[in-house]
């Protein structure tokens, strides 16, 4: 093993010293910032996560805020998605593309008001992005990095932990709304989402200096369900289809080569940077690729992202990159995920891939898995 080399490049998150005080063993670096991916015991974390409930800190996942009277207006051209009925206080996960139309990122966008956006980004350097369009436009709206730092409660006990905390109103938070609030005078915005199908709601830090404080606060009342630290969970997040932006497609994926297709609106009225891209894509049959699961023989208990993609094949031809394998507990057998060109996937064929086991063949399902 090695170790990373710190620096001050590298943002520290404001529950740091909560994640370092908790065990945190393991982390990765996203948007230049610390990511925390393990406490020690990666099936206990997994194991909370299906049963019980468990924090994580995702302070990697940026805020860009939009604020302005054309705010509305750049938040529509950077997303593939038709935003004319976003409502305050809704949210949506959403594609942001280039002009060819190619994947950006795919964050959360939430409508603080109608001159108040976020999005609540993946691994991108997306403020550059925001600012630049803005400015190229000549939009009147301001483009920045707000002090907000996303705290994942997630599980099937987190509802009741939550509620317990905030009131019993939020039991009828629908997913990705969100609401602004505090937690003992600690501000926060409480939005019903996370990086899991196991339920939940991330509260959106913002006071940087308070970090430490919004973590004890969940840790003692949470007590009472055993919550305890976790990390976005690369099992559960193979076993529901849930994408990762950079790891899983290839640089010059489209949405609709990233399992997008259900949150893209590729004819809608609203113009956004790439659509004529994606208009173009589909009148020409469709997507080249799809973003697929695979069902690997031979198990191999590998409970950590894959260091790079690798070739799938069908007869010796490359077909297709392998992003992900792991060992489903639930499945009880190997699964991994990957694009394969679309033909492939109609003809609903056998291929070959190259995991850490070395060659083994697999066959190609639907997402999710579970
Ligand atoms: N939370 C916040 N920001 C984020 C993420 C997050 N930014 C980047 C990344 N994660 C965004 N990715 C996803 C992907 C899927 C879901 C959430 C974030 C998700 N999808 C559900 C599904 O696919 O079934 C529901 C989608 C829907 O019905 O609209 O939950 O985690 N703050």
């Amino acid at each position: 093993m090695f170790r990373i080399t710190m620096s001050p490049r590298i943002r520290m998150t404001p529950f740091h010293d909560s994640t370092v005080a908790a065990g945190m063993t393991d982390i990765t670096v996203y948007n230049k910032m610390v990511l925390p991916t393990s406490y020690g015991d990666l099936k206990a974390e997994y194991d909370r996560l299906i049963e019980g409930v468990a924090m994580w800190d995702v302070s990697v996942e940026r805020q860009v805020q939009l604020e302005g009277p054309d705010a509305h207006e750049l938040a529509q051209a950077l997303t593939a998605r038709d935003l004319t009925n976003l409502k305050e206080g809704q949210g949506k996960y959403v594609a942001m593309c280039d002009h060819d139309g190619r994947l950006l990122n795919d964050p959360v966008l939430m409508k603080l008001s109608g001159n108040r956006y976020w999005f609540s980004l993946a691994d991108n350097d997306m403020l550059l992005w925001c600012k630049a369009i803005a400015a190229e436009r000549g939009l009147e709206v301001a483009v920045t990095e707000p002090d907000v730092s996303p705290l994942a409660v997630q599980g099937p006990k987190a509802e009741d932990l939550i509620a317990e905390l905030f009131g019993e109103h939020i039991r009828d938070l629908k997913y990705f709304w969100f609401t602004e609030t505090d937690l003992d005078g600690i501000p926060l915005v409480l939005c019903r989402s996370g990086w899991s199908k196991q339920g939940g709601f991330e509260l959106f830090l913002q006071d940087g200096s308070r970090g430490d404080e919004l973590w004890a606060k969940i840790a003692d009342a949470g007590a009472k369900y055993d919550i305890g630290p976790g990390a976005p969970n690369h099992v559960e997040r193979v076993e529901s289809g849930l994408l990762s932006w950079g790891g899983d497609n290839t640089p010059d994926s489209n949405p609709l080569e990233c399992g997008m297709q259900r949150f893209v609106n590729v004819d809608c009225e609203p113009d956004y940077i790439g659509k004529a891209a994606l208009q173009q894509v589909m009148a020409s049959g469709g997507p080249e690729r799809l973003f697929v699961g695979l069902n690997i023989d031979s198990d191999v208990a590998n409970a950590w992202p894959l260091p790079g993609r690798t070739p799938i094949t069908l007869d010796g031809q490359q077909v297709g990159t392998l992003a992900a394998v792991v060992y489903s507990h639930r499945l009880e057998r190997t699964i991994g995920l990957g694009q394969v060109k679309r033909t492939v996937v109609e003809a609903d064929a056998t291929v070959e891939v190259q995991g850490p086991n070395g060659t083994q063949t697999a066959t190609i399902q639907q997402l999710p898995f579970i």
